[in-house]
């Protein structure tokens, strides 16, 4: 149990942590299907929950329950620790439960995502994907946001790596300062990572782009009705009012 001065919470403060959650399925070679699994099963697939890039998120992360369909045998997979993934085999698609659980000093209630499995290509070369027997992705970025959190879990969220690599400054070992944990995400993409700063510049260009397409859209839909509704004033001033719309 936190103490009482472990439930002091850091007003005013919040801190997010990035992660990725979602699903990968691999469909099966039928000339080469793992003799271990079901006649009617199609595809191998993984789900997870990890961090960008590979980066440990065990020290805000302590558990999570996936639960599966009931089709499944011990449909609710509780992995203790990373890497938190269930691998299965399966022939159909359905939402999955993820239910994230804290470390103990956070003081936090579980908190609940959902992700829906695909094992079918999506997308506009869905066709050509499936031909290929390509590999199917589905995965969210997502940021877990602790509000005001205890101190002690405060500390652990911004505090060093205990297990820092020892640096070496001259000729002697000395400790290195902890390497900070913070919310940063890679600046540039790399193979299996598609989230980095680089994507999210690009995604707000993409954005700005868009909002301005809409803006010019609606300027020109404002001129259009402008036009329109001063013809509907010349004529009602040459036509007269149609007698079915005259006001009595
Ligand atoms: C569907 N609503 O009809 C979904 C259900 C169930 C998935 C999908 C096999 C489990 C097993 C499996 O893939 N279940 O029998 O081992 O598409």
């Amino acid at each position: 149990m936190p103490s009482a001065t472990g439930n002091k919470r850091v007003r005013g403060v919040s801190v997010f942590r990035p992660f990725i959650f979602g699903s990968v399925a691999h469909p099966f070679d039928p000339e080469q299907k793992p003799e271990d699994c079901p006649p009617d099963h199609t595809h191998r697939w993984q789900i997870f929950v990890r961090g960008i890039n590979g980066e440990d998120i065990s020290y805000w992360l302590k558990k999570v329950q996936f639960k599966l369909h009931e089709t499944y045998a011990q449909n609710v997979r509780t992995i203790e620790q990373p890497p938190f993934e269930v691998s299965e085999t399966g022939w159909g698609e359905f939402e999955i439960q993820i239910k994230l659980y804290f470390v103990p000093e956070s003081n936090e209630k579980p908190q609940t995502l959902w992700h829906s499995l695909k094992l079918h290509p999506y997308g506009p070369d869905a066709e050509g994907m499936k031909e290929r027997r390509e590999t199917v992705i589905s995965q969210n970025y997502e940021e877990i946001i602790f509000n005001e959190p205890v101190e002690p879990f405060y500390e652990i969220l911004t505090g060093g790596s205990p297990g820092a690599p020892a640096g070496k400054s001259k000729g002697k070992n000395t400790r290195q300062p902890a390497q900070s944990r913070t919310a940063n995400i890679p600046s540039g993409d790399s193979p299996g990572n598609p989230y980095s700063r680089v994507t999210e510049n690009k995604e707000l260009d993409r954005l700005a782009e868009a909002t301005q397409t809409v803006e010019q859209m609606i300027r020109e839909e404002k001129e259009r009705l402008i036009e329109k509704e001063k013809l509907l004033a010349e004529l009602r001033e040459s036509e007269g009012v149609p007698a079915n719309t005259k006001k009595r």
